[in-house]
């Protein structure tokens, strides 16, 4: 059955007078919700600075609602990170380490191989690969990581490189952008993840990521992406020294792109975690910051598919929270997390699908096992089916 008519009720004709809010300033963004109109930049400021998280997230779930029901997407995935070697030094890392570091490491093709096989008990439908950007490590190595993973796991969708790691493996090979995707599509890769976004906005990005690359050619590389018929996701970091008008600024020029290629299939607000960083004076988010995150990202991003509430970052319990307020996704069973776990990350490194399961259907939702383009699964104990 096509996912869609799985929705559990109409929640398009909710009655506008369910909403109510002491905050006058929500009240003009709520009759453009209501009515399906696209919100402004400074709408986004009003959603930000509101004390009535509550109407925000109201807000967001009628949309949420509108666009999906009580569906709630996972996935079976399993991250790989080959190597943490980074010619990067970006202040918000606490994953990366310089070449010759001892606590470097870089995995050999057999063992990049073997640890996507390891770890778990139920068959997956994607790995996720990201990871530094290794000084002395060429395109070819990636793309026999990934010829090698189709080989042995054809069924399984690899959504792997960040638009950064694309930009550098481009730069290192002496290749356009689009010549590196092609090559990378020819090797085996489907499908790009959200990462190495952060936030847009020059000056803080001189800040916490100045070896990276600018927003403009993070959103150029994704447009080459999209523009080739690669889906991908998009990130923001937020909850270090950015302000509410970088975070609009960013979630708009994702927007105006989306707009523009359609090639984006889910956002993931990524809240900082300082431990281990050289920002580690930084204090770590609230629960109330996260949620109020999830929220502007749903009613700002009225062209986004999907809004993920990534469990590891969030912790299960909010992230569970988050699908009243807009989420609509949790990611997926992860199975081995490093970006998080560096920086302190207190989380498990992954959950199974029925943990998964149970903290969607305690939310009042209806749980779906998706493949990466968002297909449902369906199960027998060895393997798996994507619906078509
Ligand atoms: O780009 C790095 C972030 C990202 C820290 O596409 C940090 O489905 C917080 O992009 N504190 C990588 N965040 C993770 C990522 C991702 C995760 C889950 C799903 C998907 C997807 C993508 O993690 C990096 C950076 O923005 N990050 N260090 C830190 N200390």
């Amino acid at each position: 059955m096509a996912v869609q008519a799985m929705k559990t009720r109409d929640q398009s004709a909710a009655p506008a007078h369910a909403f109510r809010t002491y905050d006058p300033r929500l009240e003009p963004i709520a009759a453009k919700v209501m009515a399906q109109q696209r919100l402004s930049a400074n709408d986004g400021l009003a959603l930000y600075a509101s004390s009535d998280v509550l109407a925000v997230g109201w807000l967001a779930n009628h949309v949420r609602e509108r666009m999906h029901g009580d569906l709630t997407y996972f996935n079976v995935n399993r991250h790989i990170n080959p190597t943490n070697v980074c010619v990067a030094a970006c202040k918000l890392c606490a994953f990366g380490r310089k070449k010759g570091d001892p606590a470097g490491y870089t995995m050999a093709l057999d063992e990049a191989w073997e640890t996507a096989a390891s770890g778990y008990s139920e068959a997956v439908t994607e790995f996720h690969i990201v990871g530094g950007l290794h000084p002395d490590l060429p395109l070819e190595f990636f793309l026999d990581l990934v010829q090698g993973l189709k080989k042995r796991f054809p069924k399984v969708h690899i959504k792997a490189f960040t638009m950064v790691e694309i930009a550098f493996l481009a730069r290192r090979a002496k290749l356009s952008v689009e010549e590196t995707l092609l090559k990378l599509r020819e090797a085996g890769v489907d499908s790009m993840p959200g990462g190495g976004a952060e936030i847009f906005a020059a000056r803080v990005r001189s800040i916490i990521c100045d070896h990276k690359i600018d927003g403009e050619e993070w959103l150029e590389t994704a447009r080459t992406a999209h523009r080739l018929g690669f889906k991908s996701n998009a990130t923001m970091l937020y909850g270090h020294i950015e302000n509410d008008a970088d975070r609009v600024d960013h979630l708009l020029k994702l927007r105006a792109l989306q707009d523009e290629t359609g090639g984006f299939q889910t956002f993931i607000p990524l809240a900082f975690h300082p431990e281990n960083t050289p920002l580690d004076h930084l204090p770590v988010t609230t629960g109330l910051t996260d949620i109020r995150q999830i929220a502007v990202s749903r009613l700002l991003l009225d062209n986004f598919p999907h809004i993920k509430a990534y469990w590891q970052m969030m912790t299960p319990k909010i992230a569970q929270i988050a699908l009243r307020f807009g989420a609509d996704d949790l990611d997926g069973t992860v199975i081995e997390e490093k970006i998080y776990h560096d920086a302190g990350a207190t989380t498990p490194q992954g959950l199974t699908r029925k943990e998964l399961c149970r903290l969607i259907t305690e939310a009042g939702r209806v749980p779906i096992e998706r493949d990466t383009l968002y297909r449902s699964v369906t199960r027998s104990e060895e393997s798996f089916t994507v619906a078509v």
